[in-house]
């Protein structure tokens, strides 16, 4: 059965990775459901995004994140939004995985630091892609 996925990844915080976004949800949507496809959405202005309703954003996201199988986050770019949900995923018993490049930050080790999540350090998106594949369990 398809497995519902929770992606985070940085909106406010900076949109520097967010065709990397782009390309991992369409790449995990191959097999799987994305429930968070916004994330992504290269469309979407920095006004636009203002014009959101705050509130609204919150109830859908948390929402989405009580109704998903798994968090998938990828951390480079620092975020409170993401660090919000990762908190919220262990309050939830979520199974979270979180991605990050070494060479280009420090993850926060309220983040590293934490048992609780699977920490994936990776260097190219290829292999990023491949340790998506052993998590959704893929063939
Ligand atoms: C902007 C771009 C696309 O959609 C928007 C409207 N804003 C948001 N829409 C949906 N989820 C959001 C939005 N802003 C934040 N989030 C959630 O927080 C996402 O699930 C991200 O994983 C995370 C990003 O937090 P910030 O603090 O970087 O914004």
């Amino acid at each position: 059965m398809k497995k519902k996925i929770y992606f985070a990844g940085s909106i406010r915080g900076g949109r520097s990775d967010a065709s990397l976004y782009q390309e991992i949800i369409a790449f995990i949507n191959e097999t799987d459901t994305v429930l968070t496809e916004q994330v992504g959405d290269l469309s979407r202005s920095v006004l636009e995004q203002a014009r959101d309703k705050d509130e609204q954003i919150y109830l859908q996201d948390i929402s989405w994140l009580r109704e998903s199988d798994l968090v998938i986050a990828e951390c480079t770019v620092p975020s409170l939004g993401v660090g919000y949900e990762l908190a919220y995923a262990e309050k939830y018993n979520k199974p979270v995985h979180v991605f990050y490049r070494p060479d280009e930050t420090s993850l926060s080790a309220m983040i590293k630091g934490d048992r609780y999540y699977s920490i994936h350090p990776y260097h190219t998106k290829e292999e990023m892609k491949e340790k998506i594949c052993k998590i959704l369990e893929r063939e």
